[in-house]
């Protein structure tokens, strides 16, 4: 008994010592380090983070104690968190080259066979030439092309007279926005869209939503790789629906093989096999340098749809939310479109440059809940600093997007849903109120889809709300504004009614 005590105390005292060490080595000397969260040895410092509030409220809040740049141990990683817009501008743009590396997780790892993707893969060359690639292949199907809009309004069209059969009725419209933008995204890489009840896209939501609840958000695992040895329900629901992804994802590569024709390329997969082809026929040595094998073109188009498909889907989620949480809001957008478009069309593209208060309320969605509140974490590559502060190579950067959207020097109000901030006196939009928002990320890592995303954004919801007026349910209370913190930031289930507006009563409503 009197040895096991014994060694207790010295096991503590020795934990102690080695803390204090570790703690003076971050903040004596000249060099100047962020100030750190308390830490002990092998568990960092998980006791003041186990907290219950999300990941990106709790950052936001310690800022009170430890100022907007601070840093903790995260196990054996040192993490600094930037809660301030001009650290993440120096981080993202200024220095961004220097902040591009990725930290390799065990969630991540599994879900792109060991970062053989875009998002989740470290700095490399690979990366780079891989990333250029997909960015040309996005461009030539994205913006600009009158075939993407297109697509996108014969979904919105299909979507409509989906909410029409379902008229009145309360009902849960996230599987029918999921469906609209997965066909989007599904057209673009494949070629392809679903029809309701397609067995398929059913799968895909399941594995999707297996995906999003398990991958990223910092759980034990990703923070002690050791634990992978115990059972881990989290794991083996995120391997379970890596392999049913895998399985979809490997019978349209084999699709696209057996078709391919490089005079007609129908799509972004075709772009991405002709890229591989051209450079491996080409007898450059890039093809060998860079490594671009099947496993990353699978990876990336796994990417592309998961991320076209979870964050448009979550952002109209987030719309509809606050829509209706305020009502007003939604006859301002009504009122505004009746005026510039009227009801003998229905909107493109071309009008957001007239549509000023739908544009300000999508900006404003994007700004109080941002998709990804914390970004991906990067990962500093080498020594270098942020403002006055030394970060060492392989620090993980996060930057609390968050705490700049609800910066309260920065915005008036930052917890009011108010898209005016977004207008000048004259009703205009201003693209830029304040410095202090980056709700697409920014530098070399900035997000591929942004243009896509924006335009679908703006359709789906002109197309939706130039005919339907979107109500709480009768005796329903107001949908959570919270949201599920995970690799996005994930809107809870809630229904809506949709009212077909009473000037649609005698026209079809998908011209
Ligand atoms: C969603 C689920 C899925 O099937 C595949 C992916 C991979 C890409 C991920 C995506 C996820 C979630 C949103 C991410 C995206 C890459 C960029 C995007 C993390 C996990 C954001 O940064 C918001």
């Amino acid at each position: 008994m009197i040895v096991w005590l014994g060694g207790a105390l010295l096991l503590a005292i020795g934990l102690l010592l080695i803390s204090i060490w570790r703690r003076g080595l971050r903040s004596h000397g000249c060099a100047k380090y962020p100030k750190s969260l308390p830490s002990l040895p092998v568990i960092g410092s998980l006791l003041h983070l186990g907290n219950h509030l999300p990941p990106h409220i709790l950052f936001s809040n310690l800022q009170k104690k430890y100022g907007s740049l601070y840093s903790f141990m995260m196990g054996s990683h040192y993490v600094v968190v930037v809660n301030n817009h001009e650290d993440a501008r120096e981080v993202l743009l200024k220095k961004g080259k220097t902040f591009a590396g990725r930290p390799r997780t065990v969630t991540t790892d599994i879900l792109t066979r060991d970062a053989k993707d875009i998002a989740f893969a470290d700095y490399s060359p690979t990366w780079k030439f891989h990333r250029k690639m997909v960015h040309s292949a996005l461009c030539m199907f994205g913006e600009g092309t009158p075939a993407i809009e297109q697509i996108i309004s014969r979904e919105a069209a299909s979507l409509c007279q989906t909410l029409n059969t379902l008229q009145a009725d309360p009902f849960n419209m996230a599987p029918e926005l999921t469906r609209a933008v997965t066909n989007v995204v599904c057209s673009l890489c494949f070629n392809t869209r679903y029809s309701r009840g397609d067995e398929e896209f059913e799968s895909m939501l399941n594995y999707s939503q297996g995906i999003v609840d398990t991958v990223a958000k910092d759980s034990l695992v990703d923070i002690f790789p050791w634990l992978q040895i115990f059972p881990n329900k989290d794991l083996d629901l995120l391997r379970k629906s890596v392999i049913i992804r895998d399985q979809l994802l490997q019978k349209k590569l084999k699709e696209h093989e057996a078709n391919f024709c490089s005079e007609t390329i129908n799509d972004l997969l075709d772009a991405l096999l002709k890229a591989k082809l051209s450079m491996e026929n080409n007898n450059s040595n890039i093809s060998h340098d860079v490594g671009l094998t099947e496993d990353h073109i699978l990876m990336t188009v796994g990417d592309i749809f998961g991320a076209g498909v979870e964050t448009t889907s979550t952002v109209l989620k987030w719309a509809l939310v606050y829509l209706l949480h305020y009502p007003e809001v939604q006859k301002k957008i009504q009122e505004e479109m009746d005026v510039k478009v009227g009801f003998g069309r229905h909107p493109m593209l071309s009008d957001r440059k007239i549509l000023h208060y739908l544009e300000a309320t999508i900006a404003e969605v994007l700004r109080i809940r941002p998709v990804s509140p914390l970004l991906i974490p990067h990962v500093a590559m080498k020594d270098t600093s942020i403002g006055e502060y030394i970060i060492p190579k392989e620090a993980r950067v996060v930057i609390n997007l968050w705490s700049l959207h609800h910066d309260d020097k920065e915005w008036v109000h930052p917890e009011d849903f108010n898209p005016e901030r977004f207008l000048d006196e004259n009703g205009q939009r201003v693209y830029s109120p304040s410095q202090s928002y980056l709700p697409f990320g920014a530098g070399i890592r900035v997000c591929l889809g942004e243009a896509l995303a924006k335009m679908e954004i703006f359709l789906f919801l002109s197309w939706i709300l130039q005919r339907f007026i979107l109500e709480v349910p009768d005796g329903d209370p107001l949908p959570d504004l919270e949201g599920k913190f995970g690799v996005v930031l994930q809107v809870k289930p809630f229904k809506v009614t949709a009212k077909l507006r009473d000037v649609w009563k005698n026209i079809d409503i998908a011209t």
